[in-house]
Parts: C-alpha cells; structure tokens; sequence
C-alpha cells in the first residue's frame, strides 16, 4: 500500500464520515478508497475480517475497525491538533456514554423510520424524536456537546444529519419542528469544512435510501 493512511469507506455512511470529518479536523492527508458494499473487496475483508464492514482506516498497514474506536486512534495519534476526545476523565466518559447511545438509538431508530410502514412507523418516528430530544436536553444551550470547541460526540452525531432529510420524507414528519435547537446545532456543525466537505447532498443521500428500499421490496 503506497500511502500510509488509507480509508476504506461508502460514501453514504455515516460511520464513515466520522472518520473523515476526524481527518479533515486533523489535517491528515490519506487515500480515500471506496468500497463495494455488494461485492466486497480481498482488501476490506483482510482488514476487517471479523465485522467485514466499513470504515476501515489503514495506517501504516494496520487496520483499525469500527468508527467510535478510529476516531479515538485519530485523535490519539494526531494529537498536536484539533483535540475531539475532552481531557477531563468524567467528560470523556460521558462522551463515550452518548456515542454508545446515539449507535445504539439513532442509528436503529432511523432504519426503522425507512423499514416500515403504518402503525410500526408511527411508532419508530416517536422514540427517534424522543431519544433526538434526549439528545438536544443534553446539548442544552452549548455551542457544541462538549461545550465551546467541536469535539468527538459532535462528529459522532452530526454525520447522521445528512440522513435526516430522508428520515423525514420517507416518514412524513419534520425534525426541525421537534428538535430545532438540534438542527440548529447541526448546522454550526456544517459551517466547519471539515464537516461541509465529508457529508454527502441530503437528497443523494435520500435517492440512495428511497432505491434501497425498492430493491428490498418496502
Ligand atoms: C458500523 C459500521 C457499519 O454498519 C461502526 O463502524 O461504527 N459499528 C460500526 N457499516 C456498514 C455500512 S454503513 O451502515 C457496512 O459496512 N455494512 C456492510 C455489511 O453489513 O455487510
């Protein structure tokens, strides 16, 4: 592998956008190589033969795996810039405890808002509000989560609002009329370039999930 830092990744996720955002805010210079999800590569199933998933990030050979534990390796390693992770131990924690909940609450919770229909959607748009409003209280009246400086939960967070628009079309509903200090958040979060440059259009995003669920037969 010619470059030291390579990224293995799917333009539409946003477990790999994490990692993306975490290498713009670093300045990291790497190889961006996007995989086939359908036909995966020898190259993502060496790397991550145990889970097969993306994103993988490659340095210097070695392959890390899943996106919370890359982002602390970025912040690790590149640690003369940019700090995502806060220093204080009890903030760290906490931090880790809300990403955690966001894999496990948000991004179910929006499968779930595309993945049915009816009464069962009814019910998966309200505990997406309801865990999104968990979330904003948690944000209260803070620039970013971990207070004036963008940090590690606001990367692990905001990624998924480039699903939002998708969410809310294909589930008849507005986040912005529930959340909107959280929207208002995420659009801070989008004035960094770091974050502009790695998510993709809402409506790309949108047209992707809508042609999904066509060829899963919702
Ligand atoms: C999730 C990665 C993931 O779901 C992380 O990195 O944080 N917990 C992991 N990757 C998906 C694409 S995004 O939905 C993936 O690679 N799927 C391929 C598969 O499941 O076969």
């Amino acid at each position: 592998m010619a470059n030291e830092v390579v990224l293995l990744d799917c333009w539409v996720s946003m477990f790999g956008m994490r990692a993306r955002i975490a290498l713009a805010e670093k300045g990291v210079q790497y190889e961006y190589s996007e995989q086939d999800l359908g036909n995966k590569s020898p190259l993502l199933l060496k790397m991550n033969p145990i889970n097969k998933k993306i994103p993988v990030l490659i340095h210097k050979n070695k392959p890390i795996c899943e996106s919370l534990v890359i982002l602390q390796y970025i912040d690790e390693v590149w640690n003369d810039k940019a700090p995502l992770m806060p220093a204080d131990p009890y903030q760290k924690a906490q931090a880790r405890f809300w990403a955690d909940f966001i894999d496990k609450k948000i991004y179910d919770g929006g499968r779930k808002i595309w993945t049915t229909k009816g009464e069962e959607q009814e019910g998966a748009k309200k505990d997406f509000i309801d865990n999104l409003k968990v979330l904003e209280n948690e944000l209260g009246d803070k620039t970013y989560f971990g207070g004036e400086t963008f940090g590690f939960l606001d990367v692990a967070l905001v990624t998924f609002y480039s699903w939002f628009y998708a969410y809310e079309k294909l589930g008849n509903f507005s986040i912005e009329a529930e959340c909107p200090k959280l929207i208002a958040w995420a659009k801070r979060c989008l004035e960094r370039e770091s974050v502009s440059k790695s998510l993709p259009a809402s409506e790309k995003v949108y047209d992707f999930v809508y042609g999904m669920k066509q060829r899963m037969g919702i």
